[in-house]
C-alpha cells in the first residue's frame, strides 16, 4: 500500500493513527516501510508493507518504483486546504493512471474533518471525483481518531478479498494481528 498526497495533508499521522490509534502531534515521515499483517475473512492471511511518501514535489519521482508494487493506495488531502485536493485530482491522480497497475485499488481520503469550519473542499465535490475514478471515498480526522481505522480495512479488505468473500461476510471481522 503506498501512501499519496501533498506535503502536510496528513499522510504520516494517518498511519501513525492507524496503528496506534492515537494522535501524535509530530509525525516525521520516515523512508522505511510499515509492515503489518492481517487476517481476513475465511482466515485468509495477507502481509502489507504501507509506503509512507513525502508530499513535496521534489520528493516524489524518487517513489516510481513503489506505484508499480503497489495493490493499493490512499490518496489524502486536507478538506480545509483546496490546493492539497487540486494536487490529488491532478498530478497524483496523472500519476496513479501512468504508473500503477491498472487494478490497483484507490481510496480517496478528505483528512482533518475537525477543522470543520475552515472547510474548502465539500464532501460532495471529492465524492463525485472519487466515483469518477472508481474510488472508495472517506473522510477522516486523526486529531479525533475518525474513520482511519474504518478506510484502512475498507481498503485492505477490498483490495485483497474475492468479491465472494465481501458478498458473504461483513469486514467488521478484520483482525489486525499487530494489536493482538
Ligand atoms: N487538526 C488536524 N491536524 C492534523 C490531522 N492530521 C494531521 N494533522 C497535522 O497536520 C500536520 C501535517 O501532518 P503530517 O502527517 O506530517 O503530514 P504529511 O502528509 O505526512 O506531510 P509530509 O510528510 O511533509 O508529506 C501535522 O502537524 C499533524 O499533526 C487532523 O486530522 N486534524
Ligand atoms: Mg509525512
Amino acid at each position: 500500500m503506498i501512501i499519496l498526497g501533498d506535503s502536510g495533508a496528513g499522510k504520516t499521522s494517518l498511519i501513525s493513527c492507524f496503528q496506534s490509534n492515537k494522535f501524535d502531534k509530530v509525525c516525521s515521515t520516515s523512508c522505511d516501510n510499515y509492515p503489518m499483517a492481517f487476517k481476513l475473512l475465511g482466515g485468509k492471511i495477507i502481509k502489507l508493507e504501507i509506503k509512507d511518501t513525502l508530499g513535496q514535489e521534489r520528493y516524489r519521482e524518487i517513489y516510481n518504483s513503489f506505484y508499480k508494487k503497489a495493490d493499493c493506495c490512499i490518496l489524502v488531502y486536507n478538506i480545509a486546504d483546496s490546493s492539497s485536493f487540486e494536487e490529488c485530482i491532478n498530478k497524483f491522480n496523472n500519476k496513479i493512471k501512468k504508473n500503477c497497475k491498472k487494478n490497483i485499488k484507490v481510496a480517496l481520503c478528505g483528512n482533518m474533518i475537525d477543522l470543520e469550519n475552515k472547510r474548502e473542499i465539500s464532501f460532495e465535490k471529492a465524492a463525485k471525483f472519487a466515483s469518477e475514478n472508481n474510488y472508495i471515498f472517506m473522510e477522516t480526522s486523526c486529531k479525533q481518531t475518525l474513520n482511519v481505522k474504518n478506510i484502512f480495512e475498507y481498503l485492505i479488505t477490498t483490495t485483497f478479498l474475492d468479491s465472494k468473500d465481501l458478498l458473504n461476510n461483513n469486514l467488521k471481522n478484520l483482525q489486525d494481528f499487530n494489536n493482538k
